[in-house]
């Protein structure tokens, strides 16, 4: 059975199949809810992000041309192995990404777990088409064949999802990966996965693995002149630039960035539902989700119900170490992150707004924070904060609110509450490549496209959608008859 346990040696990469240890610099794994190092990977560099791509093409070669039926299995066992190992890997993702229990199970059981099913179906499923020709005699075929390598570059948030929904599509496509899991979750979201696919059997050179800083590994990977699509989750900030190393290659870039998500509440809404979803959408993983809420936008014969309310659910959460699990939030990743929300709350109350509560932090524990009196332009609201903030937004008119809505660069997901098609009229009108009606934003189904309109992103996740990304159609044509030119 795979061990996924933390106190395992986890200095390597995974190249070739190899588990490698060069003489390198180290990153410390800390543990954001105690600050203890929990591991050591090692700080890859160019030349390794070379070496594996080198092993990636080479095993490509062969992979590619594999019955479908053996890249489908290949899928089906790393399903079971992750089953075998469920436990474990959720306390991983505990200690490692500071998920609480419900996250880390959601995460395995839920999102990974339904991506994996659907993907083994990739391999099999018809995947060509035959376009009828104009020209007499002809015959045409359109086939899909592999992107090649897909480079993939994933954030600390969802660690093992967000790298997994890339990782097994493109293998089992038929391509090879060169994966740079984020610093702070190289295990879960790096080096436990590649410990799955040699379990399930996956050829040597199909899926490498190289830990390392973004701006070295990270960026030798998006730069690099065999990479055919490049896969990335993150800052929109980064994901421009790798968008630009990627296009200068030719590559593809396939991109999800963050988000300015709005939980819009109508006059006509029903309250309750809409402070559960609230609450749920705000608060899940400490709000460190693309696709949380980042404002809640109120009309405002609601509003000062839906404050109180809010702030009678914050103070009701149960924050500390996640290993507990009647804990609701659990520590942010990172002291970087912390600052910059507990800075954007500040600067929001120094142009006006009130904290109703929370506001400050412990160590890594963001106290749950509302904030009413907010404005669109205010810095909680106009960044992603990526924390468990509640920035109350009120409004006068349905017009108001859609504008409210659309007026982000971000353009991820959403949500909208009211009389059914009263509020399925505002979500058709919100610039978002997602949204949810009388439901909270975070939804992720594994056949339906996930991903975001404006600058927050390009192409989409899931199902045919990422068979799209991750191949490239070759026209095929047969003459049957002799032809006059
Ligand atoms: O992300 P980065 P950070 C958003 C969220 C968060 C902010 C910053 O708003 O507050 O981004 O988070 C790699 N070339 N999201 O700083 O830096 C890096 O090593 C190539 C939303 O952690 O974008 C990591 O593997 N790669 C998001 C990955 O990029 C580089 C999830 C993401 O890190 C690189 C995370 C470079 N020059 C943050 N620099 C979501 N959409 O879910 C860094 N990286």
């Amino acid at each position: 059975m795979v061990s996924v346990d933390i106190e395992k040696d986890w200095n390597h990469l995974y190249i070739d199949g190899e588990r490698r240890t060069p003489d390198r610099e180290t990153i410390e794994v800390e543990n954001p809810a105690t600050r203890e190092v929990i591991a050591e990977v090692p700080a890859g560099t160019a030349g390794d992000v070379d070496d594996a791509f080198a092993a990636a093409v080479e095993a490509q070669r062969e992979w590619r041309n594999r019955p479908p039926q053996e890249r489908a299995e290949v899928i089906q066992s790393v399903l079971h192995e992750l089953h075998e190992c469920e436990d474990e890997f959720a306390e991983l993702l505990v200690r490692e990404a500071g998920s609480t229990q419900l996250k880390a199970h959601v995460e395995l059981e839920v999102l990974a777990s339904g991506m994996l099913a659907e993907t083994a179906s990739f391999p099999t499923r018809s995947q060509g088409t035959k376009p009828e020709s104009v020209i007499p005699g002809k015959e045409n075929e359109v086939r899909r064949e592999p992107a090649g390598v897909v480079g993939i570059i994933s954030p600390w948030n969802v660690p093992f999802h967000l790298s997994m929904r890339a990782v097994a599509p493109a293998i089992a496509l038929g391509n090879a990966v060169v994966l740079k899991p984020a610093e702070e979750t190289s295990i879960s979201g790096g080096l436990a996965i590649a410990e799955l696919f040699e379990a399930a059997g996956l050829p040597e050179g199909l899926l490498n693995v190289v830990p390392g800083w973004g701006h070295e590994a990270g960026d030798a990977l998006a730069s690099h002149p065999d990479v055919d699509v490049v896969s990335f989750t993150g800052s929109t900030a980064v994901g421009r630039e790798v968008a630009k190393n990627a296009v200068d290659n030719l590559a593809l870039p396939a991109l999800e960035l963050g988000g300015n998500n709005a939980h819009v509440v109508l006059e006509d809404a029903d309250l309750d539902r809409a402070v559960d979803a609230g609450v749920f959408g705000s608060f899940m993983h400490q709000g460190q989700i693309c696709i949380s809420i980042n404002r809640h936008l109120v009309h405002e014969s609601l509003y000062d119900e839906y404050v109180e309310r809010m702030v009678e659910r914050a103070a009701a959460l149960e924050v500390g170490n996640p290993v507990d699990p009647e804990v609701d939030i659990g520590p942010v990743i990172k002291e970087e992150q912390r600052d910059k929300m507990l800075e954007f709350v500040r600067e929001s109350a120094n142009s006006g707004a009130t904290v109703e509560i929370g506001g400050t932090a412990d160590g890594l524990f963001v106290e749950p924070t509302v904030l009413s009196g907010v404005s669109n332009e205010m810095p909680a609201a106009c960044n992603e904060h990526f924390g468990p903030i509640v920035p109350v937004i009120p409004f006068e008119s349905t017009e108001e609110a859609i504008e409210l809505a659309n007026d982000t660069e971000m353009g991820l997901s959403g949500s909208v509450h009211g009389e059914l098609e009263h509020a399925r009229s505002v979500a058709e009108r919100i610039e978002t490549g997602m949204i949810h009606v009388n439901d909270q934003p975070i939804n992720d189904e594994p056949h339906v496209p996930f991903g975001g309109d404006k600058a927050s992103g390009i192409g989409r996740y899931n199902g045919e959608e990422i068979i799209r990304e991750f191949t490239k159609q070759k026209w095929i044509s047969v003459q049957h008859d002799e032809r006059e030119y």
